[in-house]
């Protein structure tokens, strides 16, 4: 298989030519900005040979294709990584430097896409890159936000959201395929009307209908010529409306029409594991999977002639309940378009159909009122209502007079529409994306659905791309590597194993700890230039990113923060090493204790970043708007990994695969991947502390814990809690953060006092932080065990979840495409 030859001198005339062309000026005249641009067209003059050929090999094979569907794909910048992918980053580097430009400039000139909130988008990301370096046919299939995930401002400590208007340069790596545009339609009223055979028709009348234009962006496999395609869909007025509907006194529609296709992809919520039954959200879902599915469709029946096949050739992956309108979206096709019966439709629908459960948070559950369903959905609504008839009838032959089951497996119950409960019944398949997470959707959470129908369930461990997030984003550690043990780590990263013979060899050790301190050095430039804090990079990097949630106890992590702190005030000789607390964290737009924990957080770093007695030994830094591009550079600098939610609520996470890969060690709970990710390592070489998940399921069955008896007998928290309503870190306003107090202790202000246990864990998390500055002391150990959390992050790439779910579920075929030919 050959695969693209660089050719430097060529490249440099294209990157100049662009720049003429696009912008009417000479190289030596253009900004990094242009340049960008510039190169981007010439590197996507490179992808599109290779993405025809994919293409031309998938139609010669007629091989089954996934639709992974998502609401959101969490991709990062695409330069880099692409010319990564083609092997030309080295070239392309040496190309600029003769240019006159720095690729690590020009790349980061690039706007993030950041068509996501957090893990679950990302993870999207991460399977598109494993699917193309695998080798095989798959798309994504999403929607074109006009606007991603907000941008994030800190100002006086508080976080301020600034829209992200992504586009506003023209993305120069996305093709427009007008030829692929389909009808969507919404609303109106069903008519049935019989024909001479004695067949129900199912007609849709006064309907409102967009445009769903489809754009792709090519998804580069690691050096394998593979290009697959992410397809997003735009939506645009069906027709832009004209007089003839004025006069017909259409008017009041047409308008309606081209109101309804500018908003519907105008923006990505930006709540993360929370459902906030919006209409606008639910037109977004049925939006973007009638797009596909009816692409989907269409492409099958270009080649294939008989419906009933079309499992053998096309599977739809439902990333969460989001795009579980697939179900009934099938249904449809293959009943009103199509002529099949029932159960012809139902069993290809279900043979079609997989669905992955991302989380068990109760408040992230999608349950659609039924006024609102129905209207915007009328059909679909008629046949979930079909769907949920037949389903009930089983439930009631299995469980026969066991009306508790109908009450808790019923996708129609209690006025609303019970999306997962949909997605079930509707998929040949239902994975959790960690063993812990899968056992507690078998045993609690699913339980009466595992009952039923066990050989459904299974599980696929969540995985990270090493390309991204090693090799591109620490590239002084991904040298190191593959000078010690070779480069097959890149697309098989078990083989990273083999560092464990360097382990213990003080010469390694001491290399391995230098690049760390460059890295250290690169993110304390970057903490200068964006929060003008000076942070020593000889102290440790202690790291807690992720989304803002309750559940993910950044609270916790300041609490400690705020009780170290008191210490040291009491005792300033105190020995301890050196520490910089390092957050970042967006909160949603409406979720007010997230963003007061911002506040929080702010207000402490002020107090104690200034305050000359503590001799810096501790740092406070909050990092603003932390995307995908600087979570490359936190992880490679990263010394402790924060992983402190509370056991069972974070069904995986995958930010700890990074910090992992990264030579990070993990201060965790027994929650999520934590606990693979500490049977690969050992107990030895991770900080593990705190309730586990069968102890905090115990007490949330008993109603919780009364807070009130630790507070009343532990001075040390008390006196945090305190400062919280004393004006310590509020001196002007008393009152600032006591919604976080009463979080913490009051009954009555929320469902449960603590109910994410914050303090019932915070003795054993301030234990476990003890022994990580007592670690730390010891370089050698420290060094040794950063190296084996490296050595044993094999489990965790993508490429093996990827290869999981290939041979368990999706059961595709590779491709292999040759640029010769
Ligand atoms: C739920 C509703 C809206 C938006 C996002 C979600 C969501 C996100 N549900 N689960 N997640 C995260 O998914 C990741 C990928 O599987 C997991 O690693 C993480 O634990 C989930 O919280």
């Amino acid at each position: 298989m050959s695969s693209y030859q660089f050719n430097k001198e060529e490249f440099k005339q294209e990157v100049t030519s662009n720049v003429k062309n696009l912008f009417r000026r000479t190289i030596a005249e253009a900004t990094p900005k242009q340049v960008f641009q510039a190169v981007a067209y010439a590197v996507k003059d490179v992808l599109i040979d290779e993405w025809i050929a994919t293409h031309k090999e998938y139609e010669k094979e007629d091989a089954k294709t996934l639709y992974y569907m998502s609401m959101e794909f969490l991709m990062g910048r695409a330069l880099g990584n692409d010319i990564i992918n083609i092997k030309a980053r080295d070239g392309i580097r040496e190309a600029l430097d003769e240019l006159g430009f720095d690729l690590n400039v020009i790349e980061d000139q690039e706007r993030d896409y950041a068509l996501g909130n957090g893990g679950l988008g990302r993870l999207a990301a991460c399977f598109l890159d494993s699917l193309a370096t695998l080798g095989y046919p798959a798309y994504g299939c999403g929607i074109r936000y006009k606007y991603g995930m907000f941008k994030q401002e800190i100002k006086d400590g508080y976080q301020i959201e600034v829209p992200d208007d992504w586009l506003r340069d023209g993305n120069p790596f996305e093709v427009r395929r007008d030829e692929y545009a389909v009808e969507v339609k919404f609303g109106g009223y069903v008519r049935t009307e019989c024909d001479q055979y004695g067949r129900n028709h199912f007609i849709q009348e006064n309907y409102q209908s967009v445009r769903a234009v489809p754009y792709d962006l090519p998804i580069v496999g690691y050096g394998n010529n593979v290009v697959n395609t992410l397809m997003i869909w735009d939506a645009e007025p069906i027709n832009t409306f004209n007089l003839e509907s004025f006069d017909k006194g259409d008017y009041q529609t047409a308008v309606e029409q081209e109101n309804l296709a500018k908003n519907i992809v105008e923006v990505l919520y930006p709540n993360d594991n929370h459902y906030a039954g919006k209409e606008l959200r639910l037109k977004q879902q049925y939006f973007f999977i009638s797009a596909s599915v009816q692409r989907a469709v269409n492409k099958f029946k270009a080649k294939h002639d008989d419906i009933h096949k079309l499992p053998e050739k096309v599977v739809f992956q439902m990333n969460d309940t989001h795009p579980t309108v697939a179900v009934p979206e099938l249904m449809r096709i293959l009943l009103d378009e199509e002529g099949l019966t029932w159960e012809e439709a139902w069993d290809i629908t279900t043979k079609t159909c997989a669905y992955t459960n991302h989380t068990i948070m109760a408040e992230a559950l999608e349950k659609w009122p039924l006024e609102l369903f129905s209207r915007l959905l009328p059909r679909i609504y008629q046949i979930v209502e079909e769907i949920n008839r037949r389903f009930v009838e089983r439930i009631r032959q299995t469980y026969p007079g066991d009306e508790e089951k109908v009450r808790s497996m019923a996708i129609i119950y209690d006025g609303q529409v019970k999306m997962a409960h949909l997605a079930i019944a509707g998929s040949f398949s239902v994975n959790g994306v960690a063993q812990l997470h899968t056992e507690i959707l078998k045993k609690k959470v699913l339980k009466d659905f595992y009952e039923m129908d066990p050989w459904k369930f299974n599980n696929k461990t969540n995985g990270i791309t090493q390309r991204r997030f090693l090799l591109h984003g620490n590239e002084l550690l991904a040298s190191w590597v593959t000078d010690k043990i070779g480069d097959e780590w890149i697309t098989d990263l078990p083989h990273i194993k083999k560092l464990a013979l360097y382990a213990d060899d003080e010469k390694c050790q001491q290399e391995f700890m230098n690049i760390k301190y460059q890295n250290k050095l690169r993110l304390a430039r970057y903490i200068k230039e964006n929060n003008g804090i000076d942070v020593d990079p000889r102290s440790i990097f202690d790291v807690q990113v992720k989304r803002l949630h309750e559940y993910k106890r950044q609270l916790l992590n300041i609490l400690h923060v705020m009780y170290l702190y008191n210490q040291l005030k009491d005792n300033p000789e105190m020995d301890m090493v050196p520490r910089t607390f390092i957050f970042g964290a967006k909160a949603a737009a409406g979720y007010k204790i997230a963003k007061l924990t911002i506040k929080l957080i702010n207000s402490v770093a002020d107090v104690i970043n200034n305050d000359k007695s503590i001799k810096g030994k501790i740092k406070v830094v909050f990092i603003e708007d932390y995307r995908v591009s600087n979570a490359e550079w936190i992880f490679a600098a990263a010394d402790v990994s924060e992983q402190i939610s509370t056991a069972s609520k974070e069904a995986s996470g995958t930010g700890n695969m990074k910090f992992m890969l990264n030579g990070a060690l993990t201060l965790g709970t027994m929650d999520g991947a934590n606990v693979e990710i500490v049977e690969e390592v050992g107990k030895e070489y991770a900080f593990i502390f705190g309730m586990t998940s069968d102890e905090v399921i115990a007490y949330e069955t008993r109603g919780g814990y009364n807070p009130m008896d630790i507070f009343n007998n532990d001075q040390d928290i008390r006196r945090v809690l305190m400062q919280l309503i004393n004006g310590y870190y509020a001196p002007n306003n008393t009152e600032l953060f006591r919604d976080l107090y009463n979080s913490l202790l009051n009954t009555l202000s929320t469902s449960r006092a603590d109910t994410y246990f914050n303090l019932k864990d915070f003795r054993a998390y301030a234990e476990a932080q003890k022994k990580v500055d007592q670690a730390y002391r010891d370089e050698k150990w420290w060094a040794k065990a950063a190296i084996m959390n490296v050595a044993c992050s094999g489990k965790f790439t993508s490429d093996r979840t990827i290869q999981q779910y290939v041979d368990e579920i999706w059961h595709l075929d590779k491709v292999t495409v040759d640029m010769d030919e």
